[in-house]
């Protein structure tokens, strides 16, 4: 082509290089090359945080799909920590979705590993020995004190703070790779974008809204209607009942530390339950959980007080480890044991600091009593 010939070329023709595709080929190719000339009997391991949520079982199976279907390798999903919230549950049985347990992970089975909808670094995320950790996907704020570069040492590292959720990013790999998502799996990307976002409601960018309605319009609407509705066990009314007489309103905070509870995701679903409450604008929840040995809070906030993760940083004083993103943020404090005692102080300590960092009395209210929900 002569120099003449290469002006009159229309722009189009030579675009430039896309980001997002760029991704999917480093992604790819950091796999391909962990993978080896072994890598045909061999399989990636998708890990994420313990007892995950629609984001992180949704974009597990997201990622699954893609290097299965998309790259043409093995995957394997494994969760640590079982699975107790009813929607949770109702979204593995719903999509007869196959997860191991980290007791039956063998190193030897594996050429590295993926982790999604967290990093390394945070209480609530473990990493198998002897498995190489290849990439991360991620939307939280990377963690307060990380153990010196380590996501760094990551191949393929996308932690993307302004998306609603790790879905929108499995969905936007899937796009530029031009793969196609199965109806399960965008009904498992769909399922963990709505519940990061309450329907694109808050933390919620272009993208989210992208991912959300395109996963929508392939994904199975009588799943979603059973995911959203599943029958609940009768401990469930017990502990709500347990939670509303346990909270107490201080002006714009409610706070509910409700001693022991069954699970950590009914902390989280009781925070999402009480910020609906007309005048709350931040609300923390707390409970201790056995089988975890942790005390597992949770913080929310509306967007006219900003910024969850640097109030629960105030919140906890020092103690535990903690990850957020806008509106949301979780936090584990390692129990010594779970006797009352134990619990009831780490609680005073979380209540005078909650008090103290926004907390307002009401008219004629006693000092830190706050005031009954009913
Ligand atoms: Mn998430």
């Amino acid at each position: 082509m002569t120099e003449t010939d290469r002006s009159q070329q229309p722009e189009a023709s030579s675009p430039a290089p896309d980001f997002g595709m760029l991704a999917v080929a480093h992604f790819r190719c950091v796999l391909e090359e962990a993978a080896g000339p072994e890598g045909d009997r061999r399989k990636l391991l998708i890990l994420t945080h313990r007892g995950p949520d629609p984001d992180a079982i949704g974009s597990c199976e997201g990622i699954r799909h893609l290097v299965q279907e998309g790259f043409g390798m093995q995957a394997q999903v494994a969760t640590v920590g079982r699975i107790h919230r009813a929607e949770n549950l109702a979204l593995v049985r719903a999509l007869d979705l196959e997860f191991s347990t980290y007791a039956e992970i063998d190193p030897a089975d594996y050429f590295g590993a993926v982790l999604v909808d967290t990093q390394p670094g945070f209480g609530h995320t473990f990493l198998p020995e002897d498995i190489r950790l290849l990439a991360v996907f991620d939307h939280h704020v990377p963690p307060a004190h990380p153990k010196d570069g380590v996501l760094d040492a990551v191949p393929h590292a996308d932690v993307r703070l302004g998306i609603g959720a790790t879905a929108t990013i499995v969905y936007e790999y899937l796009r530029d790779a031009g793969c196609q998502a199965s109806g399960h799996v965008a009904t498992a990307l769909f399922c963990g974008i709505r519940y990061d976002t309450a329907d694109l409601s808050r933390n919620s960018s272009e993208l989210d809204e992208e991912a959300y309605y395109a996963m929508f319009r392939e994904s199975h609407r009588d799943l979603i209607c059973d995911i959203q509705h599943p029958p609940l066990p009768r401990v469930y009314y017990s502990e709500l009942h347990g939670a509303l007489s346990v909270a107490r309103q201080h002006g714009a905070l409610v706070l509910a530390l409700l001693g022991e509870v069954s699970h950590p995701e009914f902390v989280a679903e009781m925070a999402d339950f009480i910020l609906r409450m007309k005048g709350c604008s931040w609300v923390v929840v707390g409970g201790a959980v056995e089988e975890d040995g942790d005390y597992v809070l949770s913080l929310r906030t509306d967007s006219a007080f900003g910024n969850a993760y640097p109030l629960m940083s105030r919140v906890l004083g020092g103690d535990g480890s903690f990850g957020g993103h806008g509106h949301i943020a979780g936090a584990r404090i390692t129990l010594d044991d779970m006797g009352e005692s134990t619990i009831q102080s780490v609680e005073r300590g979380l209540r005078k600091r909650a008090l103290a960092t926004l907390g307002s009395q009401e008219e004629g209210e006693l000092p830190a009593a706050g005031r009954p929900l009913s």
